[in-house]
């Protein structure tokens, strides 16, 4: 057995599922590899940002890490932008790059470039050296460190850099795959000194993030708020939260600076549970960073590595709130919107036709608007853009559909991220994935407008409007979704959104949908 096949073999033995490839000669013995390990399942995807992206996507909704195929220094370049974003989700991910053998980096062959560079920015766990002897070990490691918390903001995206002679070389065979890595638990001390500051009645809120927005730890923060009245909070953008009618009521802090001061005002007393303290998303002259309201006081109870559910039922257990009822979102009849589309109906469509245990996906455009009108509609996971890189949406949809057949997935994608990745569609049309895709086809990187507003600017000049401006030429959304085998077509009423997203709500397979109308031009 040569390395690659002893490296796919100790893989899928730890549980990885699928390999999201994007192929060349470097790694053509880790293909041989593939086809003879069925098991493991291959997926193509025409751009290194989709690999990367659904690689994500399967590790937000699975809890385990997919494996990536990229190719050399160059391949792994076009992967990073939703790299960067799923090491800021946390989502486990073994991320291979293929290489030149050794003997062979040394000559500089056009492929040749500093790979451990490139990887060193969001990778957890990083191997560069293995040998076909050590490949196997390799992977193995590379598994558990993915499934490891680690601390601050390294993510878990384990990166094996593998030669060509490794992957062609001699192996004793397969590894046996290590013990699961346990997160660490807070100490009692912790648990007591936030138990004493909940306990003495001040204004104060829980930031859940990562491991304590999992349902588990979200149903023991709502028993804690239910006793001692504190609000719970989730970031921005987190990676995945269970929501909708019957989930435990949470609240999102908004995205401007200012937005989120006065959200957060009046509290004295802000608990971090596998959060980090709130900061601006940009810096802007005379705007705090860190946003925390005046006077309040700040404290952890589990830092992101930290087992949160763990600490949370503890933390619940020592205030005596083990039976309390925590308050829920509740279910309400949205109605169809009418007339004209704009972000508002667009958004109110989305609500009032939301499938049942739907994976919502967003990125740019209006997906986070809809978020807190999709919490009274039906029970959901909700994906975002964790890192800012956009383009992460379809993507991340991408491999949701893949992990989860059994769900319907939304895409709510900016028109300018979409462009970005647009190449989802072609893997989604191809391994029949239940994807919904609507574009908030507004024709412009709106976002960027109302940034630049913010600078005090009224009037764009004409090279800046011309740089926000994606409508010269129009992309034809619904022919771009066709040419890459998948059905779509174009909403310009409300109505027509509406009766759109109903329909590829019941029919399987990929659809996409151009919210176009008076939003565009
Ligand atoms: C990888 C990357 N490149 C560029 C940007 C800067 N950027 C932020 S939002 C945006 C435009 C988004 O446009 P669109 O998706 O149409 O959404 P809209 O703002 O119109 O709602 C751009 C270019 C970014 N965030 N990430």
């Amino acid at each position: 057995m040569n390395g690659a096949k002893a490296l796919i073999e100790t893989l899928a033995d730890c549980g990885i599922e699928y390999c999201i490839a994007n192929p060349g000669t470097s790694e053509m013995h880790l293909v041989q590899a593939l086809d003879s390990v069925p098991r493991m399942k291959s997926v193509l995807a025409l751009f290194e940002g989709v690999c990367t992206g659904a690689a994500d996507g399967i590790g937000r909704m699975t809890g385990k890490p997919a494996a990536t195929l990229l190719h050399l220094g160059p391949g792994l370049a076009n992967g990073i932008a939703n790299l960067h974003n799923a090491r800021r989700a946390n989502s486990p991910m073994v991320n291979i790059v293929g290489n030149h053998p050794h003997y062979h980096v040394g000559f500089d062959a056009p492929l040749t470039s500093d790979i451990e560079t490139l990887a060193r920015n969001y990778s957890c766990w990083m191997k560069s050296c293995s040998t076909s002897a050590s490949l196997a070990q390799d992977g193995a490691d590379a598994f558990s460190a993915s499934l490891r918390g680690h601390g601050g903001s390294k993510g878990q995206i384990a990166t094996l850099i593998m030669g060509a002679d490794a992957a062609w070389g001699e192996s004793p065979g397969p590894a046996k795959p290590n013990p699961t890595p346990a997160r660490p638990k807070v100490d009692e001390q912790a648990v007591g000194d936030i138990a004493e500051r909940l306990g003495n009645g001040e204004p104060s809120a829980l930031l859940l993030e990562h491991h304590a927005t999992t349902p588990a730890a979200l149903e023991a923060a709502g028993r804690i708020a239910a006793k001692t009245g504190c609000r719970l909070l989730n970031g921005t953008f987190p990676a995945r939260v269970d929501g909708g009618p019957g989930r435990v009521a949470v609240e999102r802090l908004p995205y401007f600076p200012e937005q989120v001061l006065a959200a957060t005002a009046g509290i004295e007393q802000l608990v971090l549970v596998g959060a980090e303290p709130p900061v601006s998303f940009f810096a802007y002259e005379n705007v705090p960073g860190r946003l925390l309201p005046d006077g309040c006081a700040l404290s952890r109870l589990s830092a992101v590595d930290e087992d949160s559910i763990d600490a949370l039922e503890r933390l619940a257990e020592t205030l005596g709130a083990e039976k309390e009822q925590a308050k829920r979102f509740e279910r309400k009849e949205i109605p169809a919107p009418e007339g004209p589309l704009d972000t508002r109906n667009i958004v109110q469509a989305i609500a009032a036709t939301m499938p049942e245990a739907a994976i919502v996906c967003t990125d740019s455009g209006g997906g986070n608007v809809a978020y807190p009108f999709c919490q009274n509609t039906a029970p959901h996971s909700w994906l975002s853009l964790t890192g800012g890189a956009i383009g992460q949406g379809g993507p991340v949809a991408t491999g949701a559909a893949l992990a989860c057949p059994d769900r319907p997935v939304l895409a709510l994608l900016g028109d300018g991220g979409a462009a970005y990745t647009n190449q989802s569609f072609w893997t989604q049309a191809r391994e029949g994935l239940n994807v919904t895709t609507l574009i908030f086809a507004n024709r412009s990187y709106n976002i960027l407008n109302v940034e630049y507003a913010r600078l005090g600017i009224t009037e764009a000049g004409e090279i800046a409007a011309s740089l926000f401006d994606i409508g010269n030429p129009n992309i034809d959304w619904t022919k771009m979704a066709a040419s890459f085998g998948v059905p779509a077509a174009k909403a310009d009423t409300a109505e027509e959104l509406t009766a759109l997203l109903k329909r590829s709500h019941q029919e399987p397979g990929p659809f996409v949908i151009e919210a176009s109308g008076e939003m565009g031009r």
